[in-house]
This record gives structure tokens, sequence and C-alpha cells, in this order.
């Protein structure tokens, strides 16, 4: 049976797949989307039909979409690699709360910060960045409230402390929130997240 195929892209979201894969010691193999318009062929359009990444081809041959769809399978699949606390638990539904609060609000807000002539005509793309960039202040804002430090939960990573550092790199300001700033340093003293991180030129 073929390992995991991680479909993914420098500086974009398949980096907490990679660093949950490494997490786990999963065999995978990384597929690199070398140009954004790779993303729009038919081919790759056949794996997502958003034509995003991060995707993950399973070695049952399903594939997956959506970063924390993608977590959470791999927890599913691997509890003992211990992504997430353990099922049932009360920590586990505040780990994935928040994950869930992130890429329903912080990811997409970055998507508009970044992109915002897709939200909009010419006119509007300064309006829509700075309401973007706001969101994303006001988003994190709320995270670096409930992080006990220096990672969310306290002292255990969790994969949720890995996508919060992964979101706060493509903005400036979550960065230097204090909390943010030592939750990213701590997850970057994990050898498998630090090496996702590399690859995926995080930092930069
Ligand atoms: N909700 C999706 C968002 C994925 C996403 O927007 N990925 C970006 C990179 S970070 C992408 O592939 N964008 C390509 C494009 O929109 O053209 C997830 O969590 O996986």
């Amino acid at each position: 049976m073929a390992g995991y195929r991680l479909y993914w892209r420098p500086g974009t979201g398949s980096m907490v797949v990679e660093a949950a894969l490494r997490m786990i010691g999963a065999e995978f193999e990384r597929i690199q989307i070398d140009k954004e318009a790779a993303l729009s062929t038919p081919r790759f359009l056949a794996l997502n039909p958003a034509g995003k990444v991060p995707v993950l081809a399973l070695p049952s041959g399903q594939v997956i979409t959506e970063s924390v769809a993608i977590l959470l399978a791999l927890d599913e699949t691997f509890p003992e690699a211990r992504l997430l606390p353990q099922h049932g638990s009360p920590a586990r539904n505040v780990a994935v709360q928040w994950l869930i609060f992130m890429t329903a609000n912080i990811y997409p807000d970055a998507l508009r910060y970044y992109h915002p002539e897709r939200y909009g005509d010419a006119t509007s793309e300064a309006a829509i960045k700075l309401q973007a960039g706001g969101d994303m202040d006001r988003d994190f804002a709320q995270l670096a409230s409930a992080i006990r430090g220096p990672f969310l939960m306290g002292s255990r990573m969790t994969i949720t402390d890995v996508y919060a550092a992964m979101l706060a790199d493509w903005h400036a300001p979550a960065r230097a929130l204090p909390k943010i700033a030592a939750l990213t340093a701590a997850v970057l003293e994990n050898a498998a997240v630090a090496e996702a991180w590399r690859n995926h030129e995080f930092g930069a």
C-alpha cells in the first residue's frame, strides 16, 4: 500500500499538515505544486475542485482537503501521536474549538488580506485589505487571550498551536503579541515542526 501524498506549496497552509505527518512519524511523499497556475489544471481540480492546497491523499486512496479536516483525520488514525488531547476530554473540546475558530476566521481574513482583488473591484482593494488586517488583529487578540502559555493548553503542545504559529507567520502584528510570540518560539522547539516550517519557507 502506498503511503501518504501531501500536495503542498511553500508559504501555505500545507505547512501544518507536513508538521502533523512528521509529528506522527508517518511515511509521506511531498508533491510540490510549483506554480499557482497548476492549482487550476484539470488534474489538480480532480483532487480538489476548490483549487487549493493542502490536499492529502491517504494510503487507502481517499483524498482529503481542508486543513482542519485533514488534521482531524490524522488524529483519528494516530491517537497515540497526541496531535490533539484525548477524545472526550474537556481539553480536546478547547483545542478543536480554536482550530475551527482559526480556520473559519483568521485563515479567511488572511486570504482577504493577501488577495483583496478577489473580493471587490480595484477601487475597493485598499479598503478590503485594511478591513481584513483589522479583523486579523481582532481575531488574534481573542486567540491570544485564551493562551495559557506557552501553548494554548499550557505546557503540552497540540497541533492547534502549530496552526496558530503558522497563521501568525502571515501577520506581523500577531507575531508582536507576547503570547503569540512565546507560543511560536515554543512550537519551533519541536524538531518535527521546525523541519516542516523550514521546508515550507516559513519565518522568512
Ligand atoms: N479552507 C482551506 C483554505 C486553503 C487555502 O486557501 N489555501 C491557499 C494557500 S494558503 C491556496 O491554495 N490558495 C490558492 C488559490 O486560492 O489560488 C483550508 O483550510 O485548507
